[in-house]
């Protein structure tokens, strides 16, 4: 977008004359970051509705996803319109410090973890490539939970996103549409939100629905009595959108979260159908043609029966055509094998609240039920286990691959575990349903935005092709011998440290070395993500340098961010014990300077982008088999810290494009999990051989550390030695622990540790959801650039 200061002024002055009645000179910050929000809401409406103009015409994507963890706006919304440097230098002009107006934005956190991510990801990926895809999802009141620490443990507050309004949301009343539950119906109130695209005029859409009582749209025909009724409806239905379940991996299998699923669902195939209907009447048999549904795990998978309802009962499709139509329709990504996140709902539950649907899935159920005693006569056991609903519970995850054309995984090892271990029989049955797209990131947000001098640098030596296409990133690799590259991007990595200490400073209080090796794990807190291999290892390390106080060591500096889910007993345990050995590291000053651990409070987008590039190591430490990709290892990777990890999810395909010398890759292979599995494992011959390690783990049980009286460290420290450690913590300690001096002795040559991080750096460009979006683009949705003029 071309930028023309005079206008910005002028609107900006006119934006906070009318809607605060205040001058650009007196104007809060937060008045400033409204009326700037407003300003560029108002120069994309034009492209906006012309995206929205030319989709129409063409076959289009829908991501269905119960989650987006979108962050903040502003500032990319900026950086794609290309104009970041310019407002910038604008306000200063004026007197205003953009970091301040940038500061008032609260993150939409409307997700857990790596899957909500990875959604938000995609719709930038989406809008740069022109390509017609558009997200639906809930606007749920209340996103991800403020996270506080209190005595070293996890407290949660409510996150309020939506206090001041949003500015990037428009509400389309003429869009509303009525969701019919089994005693109930609510009203389904669409909110868009523009997804800009870098360097292009397309403004994508993701659409959020919020949940309202079908009440108040009258409720002056209601006496006294019926009053309280009324507003006691009128609270059940709000309930929908109010709350994101913070779970990010164990399937609670709540009433609430199936109304949440199949609110979001009716509303949005409701809402495609009607567009669809629009242009090509009632030629349903062309659906497939125009529309592709992408659900993103078994979250929205209610959709294929809802599909079904709608052509069968609606619009009258005989049943044979309709099903034709859903698996032509609807693709699904499996984003994980743990057995405990496999969505299952109990059937009394789901014919309570969704009657016909329960019906119609039961319908399906019976018809591949047929299927499977054709296909394995002889069989029966396999046809048992593929049955969608079996004995009182819906299998989802199943009901997806039936009425899907394409099933992926999120990396290469993810995927063959897919089909040779958990989904083999399906993977028997329909083997070209089955293919692989490894996850990405998108480098506008994680490097260009949030490591503007290294994105700077970047352009500076290979030009700036790589926002586009970063593949370009390769031709880095030209610099590996060059002296002066290598020591530049050794310098930025220290002045993004150094703002990462100023961020730490003024909000924890606390004091960090910026020349310390600034060793990072952030991601969920989850046994099979192991932040407890990493905490023991830095215990046994204190007690090394305490022991032996002359060690040769390079400074660490040991940086964890988390949130647990909040029932989540053991991962609120394992956030209490690394407190619990901050605070005995920190407070030692025998030690000080040397050894250093941080928690950072309330991790979530906005923090991840002043700690990516502020890592020199990139801890991806989980069980082999257990990550089914990874994403925070692609950004970590992005900003030159050296990978420290697994086997496992991407972490394989990081260190095939970057080699495998400039990682740290240590512990068992999947296959080594198999062979140790049947063997038989016994965690007390690590525990009892192993040097250090006894010591470690019974600190959690002889007083040195305290859980204040939970129990949870004699819980953590059964789980371990008598309850078979499921995730292999002692057996891969030692191996982890040698990395780790591995990488403290490499630390020291300067030289050869930035060779190390220019490689990661220049062998990303696999990992830009670009690609994989265009990959979903080629082979799953079949659509095409439909580029704006
Ligand atoms: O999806 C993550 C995977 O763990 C990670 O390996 C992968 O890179 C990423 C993107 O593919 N999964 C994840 O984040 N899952 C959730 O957040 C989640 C949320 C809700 C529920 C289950 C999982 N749920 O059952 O409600």
């Amino acid at each position: 977008m071309e930028f023309n200061k005079e206008k910005w002024k002028e609107k900006l002055e006119e934006r906070l004359l009318e809607k605060f009645s205040v001058s650009l000179k007196d104007a809060s910050p937060f008045e400033v970051y409204k009326a700037l929000g407003e300003t560029v809401m108002s120069f994309i409406a034009k492209d906006w509705y012309e995206t929205k103009q030319e989709y129409s015409k063409t076959k289009q994507a829908f991501y269905l996803s119960s989650e987006f963890l979108m962050g903040r706006a502003l500032g990319n919304n900026l950086i794609n319109l290309g104009i970041d440097k310019e407002i910038q230098e604008f306000l200063k002009e004026l007197g205003i410090d953009y970091n301040q107006i940038e500061d008032e934005e609260e993150d939409a956190a409307l997700g857990n973890g790596g899957l909500g991510r990875l959604a938000a990801c995609f719709m930038d990926s989406l809008a740069t490539l022109n390509l017609p895809g558009q997200g639906y999802s809930i606007r749920y009141r209340n996103g991800i939970f403020n996270q506080y620490l209190r005595d070293g443990y996890q407290v949660e507050k409510p996150e309020t996103w939506l206090k001041y309004e949003d500015v990037w949301s428009v509400m389309r009343p003429e869009d509303e549409v009525v969701v019919n539950f089994g005693y109930t119906s609510v009203r389904a109130l669409p909110y868009d939100m523009p997804i800009i695209g870098y360097g292009t005029k397309n403004v994508n859409t993701l659409r959020l629905w919020e949940a309202h009582s079908i009440v108040d749209l009258d409720l002056g025909v209601f006496n006294q009595q019926d009053y309280l009724h009324a507003t006691q409806d009128k609270t059940l239905a709000e309930d929908i959108s109010r709350v994101l379940y913070p779970n990010d991996s164990t399937d609670e299998g709540k009433k609430l979260r199936l109304r949440q699923q199949y609110f979001f669902v009716s509303a949005s195939l409701q809402d495609i159908i009607k567009k669809f209907k629009k242009v090509h009447g009632r030629e349903f048999s062309k659906i497939p043609e125009f529309i592709s549904i992408q659900l993103n795990d078994t979250h929205p998978v209610i959709a294929i029966p809802e599909l079904m309802r709608i052509l069968v009962d609606v619009e009258g499709v005989l049943w044979e055509d309709a099903w034709e139509i859903v698996k032509k329709t609807f693709s699904y990504t499996n984003h994980t094998i743990l057995a405990e996140a496999l969505e299952k709902w109990w059937v009394g539950l789901y014919q309570e609240v969704v009657p016909r649907i329960f019906q119609i899935t039961e319908g399906i159920h019976n018809q591949f039920k047929n299927e499977l005693a054709n296909l394995y006569p002889n069989d029966v056991n396999k046809q048992n286990r593929m049955q969608i609903i079996q004995g009182n519970m819906i299998h989802m995850a199943w009901l997806a691959i039936y009425g899907s054309h394409k099933v992926n995984g999120v990396a290469e090892l993810h995927t063959e575990i897919l089909k040779e271990h958990e989904l083999r029989d399906w993977y028997e049955l329909y083997p070209d349903k089955f293919l692989n797209k490894t996850n990405g990131i998108t480098q506008r947000r994680w490097l260009l935005k949030s490591n503007p001098q290294l994105a700077s640098y970047i352009t500076e030596l290979i030009g700036d092709a790589w926002i586009k296409d970063l593949s370009e990133l390769k031709k880095l690799e030209q610099f590996i011998d060059d002296k002066k590259v290598l020591s530049k991007i050794w310098d930025i990595k220290i002045e993004k440290k150094k703002e990462l200490v100023e961020y730490l400073r003024e909000t924890q209080g606390i004091d960090i070395n910026p020349n310390s090796i600034f060793d990072v794990q952030v991601k969920r807190l989850h046994e099979y993500k192991r932040q407890l291999l990493n905490i023991f290892q830095v215990y046994d390390l204190y007690q090394q340098l305490k022991q032996n106080p002359n060690m040769d060591f390079v400074p660490t500096t040991y940086i964890y961010g988390a949130k647990a889910a909040p029932g989540y007993k053991v991962a609120k345990g394992i956030i209490r014990l690394i407190n619990d050995i901050a605070q005995i590291i920190n407070g030692d000053d025998e030690i000080k300077d040397r050894l250093k651990v941080v928690f950072v409070e309330n991790y979530r987008v906005t923090v991840a982008e002043k700690i990516f590039p502020a890592a020199d190591i990139s801890e991806q430490i989980s069980t082999a088999g257990k990550e089914a990709s990874g994403t925070g290892n692609m950004k970590f990777m992005l900003n030159g810290a050296i990978t420290l990890g697994t086997l496992d999810g991407a972490n394989v395909e990081i260190a095939k494009e970057a080699g495998e010398e400039n990682e740290y890759i240590f512990g068992m292979r999947v296959k080594d999990i198999e062979e140790l599995r049947k063997k038989g494992y016994d965690p007390r011959f690590p525990y009892n051989n192993v040097t250090g390690l006894k010591q470690v783990v019974d600190a959690l049980i002889d007083g040195r550390l305290s859980d204040l009286g939970s129990g949870i460290y004699r819980e953590i420290h059964s789980l371990l030695m008598e309850r078979g450690d499921q995730y292999f913590v002692l057996e891969d300690f030692e191996d982890y622990r040698r990395k780790q001096r591995e990488i403290n002795r490499d630390y020291k040559d300067k030289i050869s540790w930035a060779k190390k991080m220019l490689k990661n750096i220049a062998n990303a460009g696999k990992f830009s959801s670009d690609r994989t979006i265009l990959e979903y683009a080629n082979e799953i949705w079949n659509i095409k650039e439909t580029k704006i003029k």
